[in-house]
């Protein structure tokens, strides 16, 4: 027997993906969190009944979040990465033999325990390495506690609701700005361009205000609303000075020189709101 599991993220708009059977489901002491394995997408996680990731398709988000903002600066040594507990944005971190050094503040434990259990086959254990170094709390307070401190910032977030709405705001992008390094690089988990224009063009003229070369580029993901989802990269650094460098060792996925550069060509309609 199978079940279809529906997604309302945004009032107006559902999607659903067919369910095997449900691996995990508990009440954490911050959200409903949920791990099932799917028909087609491999095991996925469910929090507070949003698709999170699947192993089938994660690998256009992690890959973007990850590779376009390390690659632009070129050897990082500190990464720090905001949320991520389910490992997917380590793993890829760790690939670059330059890192010393990746926090992972994730507010969750129970989120970093169950993925550890049912996404091991694509993530192997990346927990394990000695460079990786896992604070269970709130990522403002460390934010404010380590200015100048990371070469690259990956926030690896859920959706702006509850508790990650802060996550979006003016505030945040500021002490994420003054914790990177000079010539540090960003990358935040930034929402659909249909569905969150706004929001989108907020966080951008705060990017703006605080950074030279903020750019928002995009990635499909077939099991997030509107089949993808954007990131904004934040820095004084060009994007495009990761356009040559070469890759870290370990099979890329999702991204390849192509990709990297046309994630950054915006429709129309969203380019004129965003760039104008
Ligand atoms: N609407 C879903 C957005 C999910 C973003 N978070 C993904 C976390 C993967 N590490």
């Amino acid at each position: 027997m199978s079940i279809w599991f529906t997604e309302e993220l945004h009032p107006y708009y559902r999607k659903g993906i067919r369910v095997k059977r449900v691996l995990a489901d508990e009440q954490t002491q911050y959200q409903h969190l949920q791990f099932v394995e799917t028909e087609f997408f491999g095991n996925a996680m469910i929090l507070d009944g949003i698709i999170q990731l699947t192993e089938r398709d994660n690998m256009g988000y992690h890959e973007m979040i990850v590779h376009v903002p390390m690659l632009a600066v070129g050897k990082p040594k500190r990464v720090l990465i905001v949320g991520g507990g389910d490992g997917g944005s380590l793993q890829q971190v760790l690939r670059y033999p330059s890192v010393d050094e990746a926090v992972v503040c994730e507010l969750d434990q129970r989120v970093v325990d169950l993925s550890r259990e049912h996404f091991s086959v694509s993530f192997g254990d990346p927990w394990a390495d000695p460079r990786s170094k896992l604070l269970v709390r709130d990522a403002f307070g460390y934010l404010e506690e380590n200015p100048g401190q990371f070469d690259v910032i990956i926030s690896d977030t859920t959706d702006p609701i509850g508790m990650a709405e802060r996550l979006f705001s003016d505030e945040f992008q500021k002490l994420l700005v003054r914790a990177l390094a000079p010539g540090g690089a960003a990358a935040t988990q930034c929402e659909q361009p249909y569905f969150d224009t706004e929001l989108i063009m907020e966080i951008y003229k705060s990017a703006k205000a605080l950074t030279k070369n903020p750019a928002y580029y995009y990635a499909n993901i077939p099991t997030y609303p509107g089949g993808g989802i954007g990131f904004m990269y934040v820095s004084d650094t060009p994007w495009e000075n990761g356009l040559n460098a070469p890759y870290p060792p370990g099979e890329n996925q999702y991204i390849n020189p192509d990709i990297h550069k046309a994630a950054f060509a915006l429709p129309e309609f969203f380019r004129k709101e965003l760039y104008g």
